[in-house]
């Protein structure tokens, strides 16, 4: 089995920023900067021959490259806890577009429909065992932070193995976004 989700990487320079954000936090377990990216779906464990036909379903889109505009942060709560601390996209057409070509694509070799709303972040720091005031401090902080914006030319399927520290992620393809070129 593979474990498997399609997201943006993020280019270096982007990391780094995002990077500089990180700490401050007793608890929080940070995540490390090279497996920073932002999750347009998670796809989780499928046999070898489904993934074979998520590459062909993945490979069928035609999307346009756009620019990403990291901005802000966030929480995510769960039964009263807040599960996560993450950095923002700003509302983006194209990156909707992008995304909802993903779960249809997705959908039409035979994966269940997510059910979670599309809320574009990267992930920070995981805060289950953080103390609510620092993380409240630390949204407060940072509520301005904008990174520089970056142009997407391309997703990525990326696997992914769970760690004991952290979870390993390996980019398998790339799949190109294309301009629309004049007939
Ligand atoms: P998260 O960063 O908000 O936790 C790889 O695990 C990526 O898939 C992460 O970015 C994670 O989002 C996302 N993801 C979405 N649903 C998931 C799930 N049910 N289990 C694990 N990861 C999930």
């Amino acid at each position: 089995m593979l474990r498997l989700f399609v997201a943006l990487a993020l280019p270096a320079s982007l990391r780094a920023e995002i990077a500089g954000l990180a700490g401050g936090i007793p608890g929080a377990r940070w995540v490390p900067p090279e497996n920073y990216h932002l999750t347009l779906r998670f796809i989780g464990e499928i046999e070898p021959w489904r993934a074979q036909e998520v590459d062909d379903a993945l490979a069928a889109i035609r999307a346009r490259p756009f620019t990403l505009q990291l901005a802000g942060v966030g929480t995510f709560e769960k039964a009263g806890r807040i599960q996560s601390l993450w950095v923002g996209a700003e509302r983006n057409d194209a990156l909707t577009h992008l995304q909802t070509k993903v779960e249809t694509a997705l959908q039409r070799v035979g994966l269940a429909p997510e059910r979670k709303r599309f809320s574009p972040h990267v992930t920070l720091a995981r805060t289950d065992r953080a103390a609510p005031e620092k993380l409240m401090a630390f949204v407060q902080a940072y509520n301005l932070f904008r990174a520089t914006p970056v142009e997407v030319e391309h997703f990525t399927l990326f696997s992914s193995r769970l760690g004991k520290e952290a979870s390993v992620y390996t980019p398998e393809v790339d799949y190109d976004l294309v301009a629309r070129v004049a007939a």
